[in-house]
């Protein structure tokens, strides 16, 4: 733990021209980003740095993040509960405050001509609900409260370049050059740009890179320590692990997530027109504060329709062994039916048209979601995924797929609703799968 304390030198904090140090600590940052010697350069951390009206109202610190590119919108959700408990140890010694990351560029949101970036969390989740468990902010607040669109430090997650040492799992943080090519650009004016969801006027002072292994927490001390900026934008944020899978705060955290309302109501709508679903018959009473909400396992009964949640596209491309085909899946279908007495199928699925037309062939009775043109441009695809999610999360008795963080989502979403687990963790087996085991129960710890 020795090479954590690096001593930070406020040289820069007593220079009053923030243009003039911002130009400074970025053109040394940037040029031990690309791996030249860092030395004597620890002297001009841009760490030091503090934004333009941020530190002088209160000493409030900004947590930021984001998650590598190619990452759907369950595994981000994931990520925000391991931002949750780091910000939640950080608040013990200082006021941070958690920066929502805008939603956009997602590789499944593919409706056309939707615009679909810079979408606040607001859209998809109860901010209050949030708010209930750690401070949060969505970004344009950010940027109207702290002076605006700049961020003092990026820093950029990554694993050690030479591995695990030794075999022997070791937790630890350590500023090193980086590994990968940069996904930021110095300009002229010595910022730095990059894609900061979006919002094309956002700067970062610094960018640098810090190699990390371990849970989430183990950041605390360095950002307290080593670091002084006020906004401090972890990048790879996926990198960190959960402080503790499924504890506690863990569920604190997901429970937290409440749904943002009109998706609810949609869902909620779909259910009692379509699939003879209420709250009432389904004994599963919500209440709008999820600090109340505290469900017995096996209490609740769902609809009178089996969910599914049959994830296709980058899962069957690799022809991955544990996912089932069409007709494979179909089959599964019906025997659950049959042995839970379900006549009704709803059926949540990222499959192409061509699938989906196979899939009613053999399904004719399957019952989906389908939105308007309009309904997605109003919900977006994240909203209409929600509410797919939603949906499967009432239903009596539920099928997913394996490894996937939509189908996770799901599971959680029943275990809050108090559903019997046997209802709930249940995935579809590859055609030809041998042991195909099923979902891990994660009981809520309340
Ligand atoms: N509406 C809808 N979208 C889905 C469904 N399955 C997958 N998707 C989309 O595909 C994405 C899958 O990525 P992700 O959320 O990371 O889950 P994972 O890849 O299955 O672990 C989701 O976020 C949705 O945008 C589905 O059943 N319904
Ligand atoms: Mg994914």
């Amino acid at each position: 733990m020795a090479q954590l304390w690096i001593t930070s030198v406020p040289v820069l904090c007593v220079h009053s021209s923030y243009f003039y140090v911002a130009l400074l600590a970025t053109a040394f940052t940037f040029e031990f980003g690309s791996g030249s010697e860092q030395s004597d350069q620890n002297a001009f951390r841009a760490g030091n740095l503090v934004s333009p009206g941020a530190a002088t109202a209160r000493d409030v610190r900004y947590l930021l993040y984001d998650v590598n590119p190619p990452e759907g919108f369950n595994l981000r959700r994931d990520v925000y509960i391991r931002m949750a408990s780091l910000l939640k140890t950080l608040r013990k010694q200082e006021d941070w405050v958690l920066v929502l990351p805008p939603w956009g560029r997602m590789y499944h949101w593919q409706s056309p001509d939707i615009h679909q970036v810079r979408i606040p969390w607001g859209a998809f989740f109860s901010l209050t609900s949030l708010q209930a468990n750690v401070p949060v902010l969505e970004y344009e607040e950010f940027i109207a409260e702290s002076g605006g669109p700049f961020i003092d430090q990026v820093l950029v997650l990554q694993n050690y370049a030479e591995g695990w040492t030794e075999g022997e799992w070791e937790e630890k943080v350590d500023e090193r050059p980086c590994i990968d090519r940069l996904m930021y650009t110095g300009d002229k004016q010595g910022y730095h740009r990059g894609w900061f969801w979006g919002y094309d006027e956002t700067r970062a002072l610094s960018v640098t890179c810090l190699s990390v292994q371990g849970h989430a927490s183990i950041l605390a001390p360095f950002l307290q320590k080593n670091i002084t900026a006020a906004s401090v934008l972890l990048d790879r944020a996926e990198t960190l692990l959960h402080d503790h899978y499924a504890g506690k705060d863990y569920w604190d955290t997901r429970r937290s997530m409440v749904f943002a309302k009109h998706l609810r109501v949609a869902g909620d709508q779909f259910r009692a027109k379509y699939l003879n679903s209420t709250d009432e018959q389904d004994h599963t009473p919500f209440s709008e504060d999820w600090t109340r909400m505290r469900t017995k396992l096996g209490s609740a009964k769902g609809g009178p329709y089996l969910g599914v949640h049959l994830r296709r596209k980058d899962f069957i491309w690799g022809h991955r062994e544990d996912v089932p085909s069409l007709k494979g899946a179909v089959k599964k279908i019906r025997s659950i039916m049959k042995k839970n007495k379900l006549e009704k199928v709803f059926v949540a699925t990222d499959a192409v048209e061509e699938e989906v037309s196979r899939l009613k062939k053999m399904l004719p009775e399957m019952i989906q979601y389908e939105p308007s043109w309009e309904d997605i441009e109003l919900l977006k695809d994240g909203g209409v995924a929600i509410i797919d999610q939603w949906i499967c999360a009432h239903a009596r008795y539920f099928i997913g797929t394996s490894v996937s963080t939509f189908s996770f989502r799901i599971h959680e979403e029943r275990e809050i609703l108090g559903f019997d687990p046997k209802t709930t963790y249940n995935r579809f087996c590859g055609d030809a799968e041998k042991e195909c085991e099923q979902p891990t129960h994660w009981k809520i710890v309340y």
